[in-house]
């Protein structure tokens, strides 16, 4: 991704008005579920009159936040937008009509919006309505964002990565149990900020009993930003004096389970999906009603070792994002991922190395599905 200092490489004014939007918008990731975080400025004799990005819940969208701060200067302006503006009629009239309206004389858009009811037909009622309109710059940078919602259009689950903090020789824990901590203080504040970037955290029945974690963004100013809280529980482990169960009533919270749930607990919500051959949690059906009934576009799952080789098996890890510390635990120590029967080279699952950030003690490494 290119920082703003490597803007100027950019060859045309068009390029950078794009790359500017689509870092406005970076900051509403997360908090934007199930839609698509979209950035916006609009541009008038070489100075940007306005700008905007989706607001918390998806609305309002980014364009009609941008026509907004414009004011009534947009007459003859170009506006440059991240994603196809919209053409359904949703709480409010589609963008489209918005744009049409302020006399916006141009549109340059980076990707065409997946969404069945848009999916071209914003771009041809901006035509028709004699509105100059280039689609396709910096598209991927744009696809490349919105990758969560791009995947739920596109598969139905949403984007899945998973964070591990590992050892350098990959181990998650001591024979024990103890991990705390293998990261040092500043990767583990990063992992926060990464936190709220995303919709949705997950972790296993395991990870609940052994960390009691409270899976929230506690940096400062970030408070609000923690995402929804997932944990897979099919045998009723969650209790009301786990620490999650402790905070349901202010972050929301859903217990996964493939059973019939006795006993509720207060403030917890229950996601019931089909059960596999195995009689455990259907990781595929989960994946797809984590976007069909929760609106989930971005999954982080923060453990453990089970969990995660399940995950693979079934090609549900999109990234991995490995927190990877200087200490050493050994062969008896948990490894983060377990057993998965590879007997050739050939079959190995394998990963792209697409990000190294560099810090103090740790290196946090982010890999991509090879498909
Ligand atoms: C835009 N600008 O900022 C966003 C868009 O539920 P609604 O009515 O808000 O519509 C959601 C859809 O709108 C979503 O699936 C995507 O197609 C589009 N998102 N469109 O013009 C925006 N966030
Ligand atoms: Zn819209």
């Amino acid at each position: 991704r290119l920082l703003p200092t490597e803007w100027n490489k950019l060859a045309c004014e068009s390029q950078r008005s794009v790359i500017i939007c689509d870092y406005i918008s970076e900051k509403s990731l997360g908090s934007v579920a199930p839609n698509p975080a979209v950035g916006c400025i609009i541009v008038k004799n070489g100075m940007v009159i306005g700008e905007g990005y989706t607001g918390i819940g998806g609305r309002p969208h980014a364009e009609v936040v941008a026509l907004q701060n414009a004011k009534d200067l947009t007459h003859g302006a170009t506006m440059y937008v991240t994603l196809e503006p919209c053409c359904h009629f949703g709480v409010t009239e589609p963008c489209t009509a918005e744009i049409i309206k302020s006399g916006i004389k141009r549109v340059v858009i980076a990707a065409i919006d997946p969404d069945s009811r848009v999916s071209g037909g914003g771009i041809k009622a901006l035509k028709e309505a004699g509105i100059e309109v280039e689609q396709g710059i910096m598209q991927k940078e744009a696809e490349v964002l919105n990758v969560g919602f791009f995947t739920t259009k596109e598969f139905h689950r949403p984007f899945i990565a998973c964070k591990i903090a590992t050892t350098l020789d990959g181990k998650i824990a001591t024979f024990t149990g103890d991990s705390k901590w293998i990261t040092s203080e500043d990767t583990r504040n990063w992992v926060h900020e990464l936190r709220a970037k995303y919709d949705a955290i997950m972790i296993g029945s395991s990870t609940l009993i052994n960390d009691d974690p409270l899976l929230t963004c506690r940096l400062p100013g970030l408070e609000d930003r923690s995402p929804i809280r997932l944990i897979i529980d099919s045998q009723g482990k969650l209790k009301e004096e786990h620490n999650i169960a402790k905070t349901a009533d202010k972050i929301t919270t859903w217990v996964i389970t493939n059973n019939k749930v006795k006993k509720k607990i207060k403030n917890i919500n229950y996601l019931v999906v089909n059960s596999n051959n195995a009689g455990k949690v259907c990781l595929k059906d989960m994946a797809s009603k984590l976007v069909s009934e929760i609106g989930i576009t971005r999954l982080l799952v923060e453990g453990g070792g089970v969990l995660i080789t399940e995950l693979l098996k079934h090609n549900l890890i999109d990234r991995l994002i490995i927190c990877r510390s200087g200490k050493i635990l050994g062969n008896d120590a948990t490894p983060f991922i377990g057993d998965l029967g590879i007997q050739s080279i050939n079959n190995c699952y394998r990963f792209k190395k697409t990000e190294v950030i560099d810090f103090d003690e740790d290196v946090v490494e982010l890999w991509d599905r090879l498909l």
